[in-house]
């Protein structure tokens, strides 16, 4: 508990949302290390690029083969307004090998939510686990209301 409430604090001052233990109460399973497929190999990950834009995901329908590993680029491109990227389902289908964000590298199987500042991106290195269409979105007031939201889909490998 003590290393998980120290990686809560330095995620959150890199401006990385960890929310509380309602996936445990929602049936949830943690990610862990566990679930990463053996031979995974990171050279040959793709890379997804995806604008958090005030107030729309560019592109808002992103589609992720399981068990391929892949590098999310998150950029929230405006000026003005912290915008994130939300829902549990979907963070509790994938495994991150790591996350960067503003160039510190951040190793953890195990995130809930990501919350950028203005004009700032993160690198997340994960590999999609649990197959399935998961609803994203920004849970900043009023954002998703206003459109910030779409879907990220898990296809099993051919
Ligand atoms: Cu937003």
């Amino acid at each position: 508990m003590g290393v998980k409430a120290g990686l809560t604090g330095l995620v959150l001052g890199l401006n990385l949302a960890v929310t509380g233990p309602v996936y445990a109460e929602a049936g949830h399973d943690d990610p862990t290390i566990t679930w990463m497929p053996a031979n995974i190999d990171w050279k040959k990950a793709e890379t997804i690029s995806i604008l958090l834009e005030d107030n729309l995901f560019t592109p808002d329908d992103v589609v992720l083969t399981a068990g391929k590993p892949y590098k999310l680029v998150l950029t929230n491109v405006s000026d003005r307004h912290e915008h994130d990227l939300v829902d549990l389902a979907f963070f509790h289908s994938v495994v991150f090998q790591k996350l960067i964000i503003g160039g510190v590298e951040i190793d953890t199987p195990h995130a809930h939510s990501l919350l950028l500042e203005p004009n700032t991106s993160a690198n997340l290195y994960l590999v999609p686990v649990k197959t399935g269409e998961y609803e994203v979105y920004c849970s900043v007031e009023g954002h998703r209301d206003d459109g910030m939201e779409g879907f990220f889909t898990i296809e099993a490998a051919e």
